[in-house]
């Protein structure tokens, strides 16, 4: 598949207005003008860019506690986030939520949230929700290689595979859980889900970040994949 030109400048418009959004939000960190605290997630914006083209507007996402990417990917609007981080009714949980609690609803955004693996049991339930409902919408769950040390990572998994739910799990592997390697902690180089017990059926791809058109493509042909071909999205 090659994607279109305007495809290709979308792309690089999302990843530079996530950058440039959380490149503002740090100076603004600095200045001691956000409330709470916040991860930001400068040098994963392909994989946030690109898994969300794949989908349609009416299909959700959960997110992590690194999420501003994920969400603007989503459809969300900057003007609403930096509300929401300056504590402003005007943001979108009226300033009650903050970095880790945006969640925009309007444009299929479950939210970001602080438990870790915590985005991987919400997609399951969603998702669950999508298939009792007969739709042919799907879940895209981003979460972190830290998750895979959590007991809901196997519970969720596990699940998704054998109630064959409309859920594609995206791990965003940067090695580090936080400021730990995660080779300190696990005794394997790659995360593989066959390996860590949850092999039910599921089927597991590598994507190299900085190869943001086979990023696409996999996503597209996946979401395809889940959405049982009933709904098509030219790129
Ligand atoms: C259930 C739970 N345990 C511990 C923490 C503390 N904590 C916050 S972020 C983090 C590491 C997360 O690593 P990863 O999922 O790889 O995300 P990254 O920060 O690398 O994006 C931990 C342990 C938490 N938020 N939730
Ligand atoms: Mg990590």
């Amino acid at each position: 598949m090659t994607l279109s030109t305007t495809t290709q400048l979308e792309l690089h418009r999302m990843m530079m207005l996530i950058r440039l959004f959380e490149e503002a939000l740090e100076e603004m960190f600095s200045r001691g003008l956000l409330h709470g605290t916040m991860h930001l997630s400068i040098g994963q914006e392909a994989t946030a860019a690109g898994a969300c083209l794949a989908l349609q507007k009416d299909d959700l996402i959960t997110s992590t506690h690194r999420g501003h990417g994920h969400c603007l990917a989503k459809g969300a609007e900057p003007y609403k986030m930096f509300a929401e981080l300056l504590g402003r009714e005007d943001g979108y949980c009226r300033g009650r939520g903050g970095s880790m609690h945006i969640a925009d609803l309007s444009n299929g955004n479950l939210g970001a949230n602080g438990i870790v693996a915590g985005s991987l049991t919400i997609s399951v339930g969603a998702a669950l929700s999508f298939q009792m409902q007969k739709k042919d919408n799907i879940i895209l769950c981003f979460f972190g290689d830290g998750a895979v040390n959590e007991g809901s990572f196997h519970e969720a998994l596990n699940l998704a595979s054998l109630w064959s739910l409309p859920v594609l799990f995206l791990c965003e592997n940067n090695q580090y859980m936080m400021l730990k390697l995660f080779m300190k902690t696990y005794l394997i180089l790659r995360i593989k889900f066959y390996r860590l017990g949850a092999q039910n059926l599921l089927k597991q791809l590598h994507i190299d970040i900085e190869d943001t058109q086979n990023l696409i493509e996999t996503y597209t042909e996946q979401v395809m994949k889940l959405s049982i071909g009933k709904k098509k999205k030219t790129l």
